[in-house]
């Protein structure tokens, strides 16, 4: 029960880790889950958790009244409390501050065993944990990869925003595929069969001739069959197009993009990235491009052939990872293994104006200058073997007036695996999907 007795207390709320020195006797009121009790008979400690952090409190069995030594006994972890007490210095505890609580509420009990503990002493594998993810979610190595998820979404925006895009929001329920149709999620839509949007890339190309530069950040489905660290079903990505525009134009909005994410952590976000003991440098602009044949004949060097049109797999981008630490493009890559959308150069058609942006060995983005005719469109289509009266409504549009356009998708969940220096993609999304993980 939330009553006007308790929202006057929780309008003097701190927050946990505002808790310091600096408030030493002051009176507060903190609200938040118990993270661990150690009950040493006289005294009771217990850490309080909340959004911000963590503080620790000490009851003083004697001096509490009935109903706060009643609410302490049955005290179980996880419950949600209400204390009241005065902050101390104590240069025992590892915070260096304390509070002296004075007055104990349970606002919400919780069970008196959990499955599993969000406190560190326990190691669980990555399994467990996802089975139990509102839990681990709580932890302090867990909980700041999200504050800084969220921070980086922020940045994103900001930084597009300022850079003249307008967000737009495109169907999720769509009536054709538009990266290709094996990893295509099929849904019952009413009578007929409809898909889980891919990507936003056909509706983000005609959007380009209305507000010239577009960006999304959305929900994204792929019905990967192969179970790596790097695919997951549902993914967010980050979309931009832009009218006017070729591949050069949208690869340094790319680079300056990642610059700014980095430097909005540093600015911002300290705590977070101590906490998980990261620290993070800006990386400079602009980052190295190297083609597509330059990344063959380097790989050739190195022993590792690559027949001239086929896709790095694995192995090759490892090996490649090798010559170039940190970000950088690969460029022109053959027409063949690209989209239809793509443009292919105007002096060797078998090149596309395409590129990739790595990190390492894994691929944060890919995107491209499109083609922005319509009888070149049709003619790609049919290339690729998809059937042009599938693209009737996308197709129209190029006869509408479109401009030379470009822009990428940057995976989000991949850019913060690296942010965070996490080799799972799982480990950096909330609640994952994967071909065999549909819950929680
Ligand atoms: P692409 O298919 O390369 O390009 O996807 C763009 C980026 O999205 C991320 N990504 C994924 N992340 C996690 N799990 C997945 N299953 C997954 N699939 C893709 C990757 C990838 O680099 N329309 C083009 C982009 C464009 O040209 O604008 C596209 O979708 O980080």
């Amino acid at each position: 029960m939330f009553d006007e007795k308790l929202k006057r207390e929780f309008a003097k709320r701190v927050l946990a880790g505002e808790i310091n020195d600096s408030l030493d006797g002051k009176h507060v009121n903190v609200f938040g889950w118990v993270h661990e009790v150690r009950d040493l008979g006289k005294l009771v400690f217990i850490v309080l958790r909340d959004v911000s952090g963590v503080c620790q409190v000490v009851f003083r069995r004697d001096e509490l009244d009935e109903s706060a030594l009643k609410a302490l006994n049955s005290l179980s972890n996880e419950s949600v409390v209400f204390v009241h007490g005065v902050v101390a210095k104590q240069p025992k505890s590892r915070l260096g501050v304390e509070i002296v609580g004075e007055t104990l509420k349970v606002l919400s009990q919780a069970a008196p065993r959990l499955e599993y503990d969000p406190t560190e002493k326990v190691s669980a594998s990555l399994d467990v944990r996802l089975k139990h993810r509102i839990l681990d979610l709580r932890r302090q190595k867990v909980k700041p990869i999200f504050i800084l998820g969220s921070a980086v979404l922020k940045a994103l925006r900001d930084f597009l925003y300022g850079r003249g895009f307008i967000e737009v929001r495109t169907p999720k329920i769509i009536g054709s595929a538009t990266e290709g149709g094996a990893e295509l999620f099929e849904v019952k839509y009413f009578d007929r069969v409809a898909y889980l949007a891919q990507s936003p890339q056909l509706y983000k190309e005609q959007l380009t001739t209305v507000f010239e530069k577009v960006f999304e950040i959305g929900p994204f489905f792929r019905a990967e069959q192969s179970h790596t660290r790097r695919h997951i079903s549902e993914f967010t990505s980050v979309d931009i197009e832009q009218a006017f525009a070729d591949m050069d134009d949208v690869m340094k909005t790319l680079e300056e993009a990642i610059a700014y994410v980095y430097q909005h952590l540093v600015n911002n976000h300290q705590k977070e990235l101590s906490m998980l003991g990261l620290t993070l440098k800006v990386p400079k602009t602009p980052f190295k491009r190297i083609t597509y044949d330059e990344a063959v004949g380097i790989l050739e060097k190195d022993g590792i052939s690559l027949k001239w049109g086929e896709d790095f797999g694995t192995p090759h981008l490892r090996a490649l990872a090798k010559h170039f630490h940190g970000f950088y493009f690969i460029t022109g890559f053959p027409t063949e293994i690209k989209p239809f959308y793509i443009q292919p150069s105007a002096e060797n058609p078998s090149i596309s104006e395409s590129f990739d942006l790595m990190y390492q060995w894994l691929e944060l983005a890919s995107g491209g200058t499109r083609v922005n005719e319509h009888s070149v469109l049709r003619e790609r289509l049919i290339q690729k073997g998809l059937d042009p009266k599938q693209f009737e409504d996308h197709l129209k549009v190029f006869e509408y007036g479109m401009p030379v356009h470009a822009g990428w998708g940057l995976g989000f969940e991949r850019l913060m695996m690296v942010l965070t220096r996490h080799t799972n993609i799982r480990e950096v999304i909330v609640f994952p999907r994967d071909r065999f993980r549909l819950t929680p």
